[in-house]
């Protein structure tokens, strides 16, 4: 699987470390989340490890702990933007064919609208 871009080109490890700007929703010591560029619903979220991980097809037993940890930002994030009470899609796309567009594992937080199923 291709998503191994070098960690200094990569985006979203340069909004890690502040050199791109972005707005920010939530931060720990681990993880990231800011809102998508590009919304996709009303509210739309990317959480992300702070760590470079190409995508969840590139995820290991040592990324258990982040892992949990993006789970509860996105919990918390839909909570804060008023969207866990009537349900939000949590989504991660895996390369070429899922339409990753950023090599950095990151997870859409999409909600505040009647969303469909299946996707494209
Ligand atoms: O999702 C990648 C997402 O990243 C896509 O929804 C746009 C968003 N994006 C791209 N650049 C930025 C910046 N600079 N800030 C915030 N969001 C951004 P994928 O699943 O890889 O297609």
């Amino acid at each position: 699987m291709r998503g191994s871009e070098n960690v200094t080109d990569c985006l979203f490890c340069k909004i890690v470390s502040g050199e791109v700007p972005s707005n920010k929703v939530l931060e720990t010591d681990d993880v990231l989340a800011f809102h998508d560029i590009r919304p996709q619903a009303p509210v739309h979220v990317l959480v992300i490890p702070k760590k470079h991980i190409p995508s969840a097809h590139h995820i290991e037993a040592s990324d258990a702990a982040a892992l949990l940890h993006i789970h509860e930002a996105a919990q918390k994030v839909a909570e804060e933007l008023g969207i866990a009470e009537n349900g939000y899609r949590l989504v991660t796309n895996i390369g070429f064919h899922g339409q990753q567009t950023v090599a950095h594992l990151h997870y859409h937080v999409l909600g505040g609208r009647q969303l469909q199923w299946p996707p494209g």
